[in-house]
């Protein structure tokens, strides 16, 4: 990282980035001379801000994102620490060591601002966004899979030497963004808790929810495990908004909440939010209805062959070979991806931070049945996770419960 700021941290604004990166472009040549910068302020998730700064001389771009000291979502009364930039483009960096193609590069930092200077990937959409409009991803499966397998495996154990993961855990130790979802996800909608946001036709639902005493149970324990199990270095936000895509191209963004945590927790994010798509396009479209389930069995699927490919040949670990290990690591993943799965399914309804799929179905009636669909699936995934051993098993469940 490289500071070049004469001030200490300040909101950027149109015009202040496009001095800093002028200044920056002295020293790193990022355009060539001569330039014209513009500069637009793009970002619209729930916490930082996004420029988007060209070259109008040129046509070259690149983006900075910038934290904010508060959560943008809530405002100034939710402070929120900076350093989840550094985070955030290390855990890029770290990515980059293992799929440097399925992250953006990181083109440079600065911890006193806050911010990360990275490619520009306006060519590609937000995957959300992609989802909403009935767009396809043929080769979205494979690269999530991919992504999980790597980053997981050579952050874990296994793939990775004892003392560096020690190390290596230390710098991504991140008890604020944690603290986030430990409420967001799973404290928060599973109570009567003000900063929930549902809509008073699931009042009766919702009360219901509250009252089940198994669920709770369940969410409590799942709860426990991402508060305690220190796995693998992982995303910690791999929802459909923390990927970009085009028809043949994947990027992973975003990883502001990276610590190291249970292994299943990312899949089980990108599964949930591949069936809030598919639940938003309840009894629309069949075709698109297997196109989702085709995503999430690839993405399975090809996570757990890339997972066994790297046991075999990138080892670190003596009981390697020892039969039934790699099953069953992969089994209690895949066990915590459908529990986390099914705490994102209820969260996205009851809780703070809602999805444009489900919210932007116009008729009532529609939305109040995807509603009820994404609390009735939640449910049954953290209920019955020990017995959805496969993939194949919790289609099967997601469509007894959409039928
Ligand atoms: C206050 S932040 C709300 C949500 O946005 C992020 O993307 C995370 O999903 C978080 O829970
Ligand atoms: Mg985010």
């Amino acid at each position: 990282s490289t500071s070049i700021a004469t001030t200490s941290y300040e909101p950027f604004t149109e015009e202040t980035a496009i001095a800093y990166i002028e200044k920056l472009n002295q020293k790193l040549g990022l355009f060539p001379a001569p330039s014209l910068l513009i500069c637009k302020e793009i970002g619209d998730g729930n916490l930082n801000y996004v420029f988007h700064l060209s070259d109008s001389l040129s046509g070259q771009s690149l983006i900075i994102k910038q934290a904010l000291p508060y959560a943008k979502v809530v405002g100034e009364s939710w402070p929120l620490t900076l350093r989840r930039a550094k985070i955030e483009a290390e855990a890029l960096q770290k990515a980059a060591e293992t799929v440097p193609s399925l992250v953006p590069n990181v083109i440079h930092t600065d911890d006193d601002l806050a911010i990360t200077v990275m490619e520009d990937l306006s060519d590609y959409t937000i995957l959300r966004k992609g989802l909403i409009d009935g767009e396809t991803y043929p080769n979205l499966g494979r690269h999530i899979g991919t992504y999980l397998a790597k980053t997981i495996f050579h952050s874990s154990p296994f793939g990775e030497n004892q003392q560096e993961i020690k190390e290596i855990s230390v710098r991504f130790t991140n008890p604020e963004l944690c603290k986030i979802t430990e409420d967001l996800v799973f404290t928060d909608p599973f109570f009567d808790h003000d900063t929930n946001d549902f809509e008073d036709h699931l009042k009766d639902t919702v009360n219901e929810l509250w009252k089940n005493e198994e669920l709770k149970l369940e969410a409590a324990k799942l709860k426990y495990i991402f508060l305690t199990k220190s796995e693998a270095l992982i995303h910690g936000d791999l929802h459909t908004g923390s990927v970009f895509v085009t028809a043949e191209e994947t990027k992973v963004i975003d990883p502001e909440f990276a610590f190291y945590g249970p292994a299943g927790f990312d899949l089980g994010l990108f599964i949930a939010n591949i069936l809030l798509n598919t639940i938003s396009k309840t009894a629309i479209d069949e075709q698109q209805h297997s196109d989702l389930y085709q995503t999430i069995i690839e993405t399975v699927e090809v996570f757990k062959e890339e997972y066994k490919k790297l046991w075999q040949n990138h080892h670190v670990e003596a009981f390697i070979q020892t039969e039934g290990y790699v099953d069953y690591m992969l089994g209690t993943i895949f066990e915590d991806a459908v529990g986390f799965a099914g705490c994102e399914l209820i969260r996205r309804i009851i809780g703070l931070a809602h999805v444009a799929d489900i919210d932007n179905i116009s008729d009532c009636q529609k939305r109040l049945y995807a509603q009820q669909n994404a609390l009735q699936l939640g449910s049954t995934f953290i209920i019955k996770r020990r017995n959805i051993r496969t993939i194949d098993q919790l289609i099967q469940e997601t469509k007894d419960v959409l039928k």
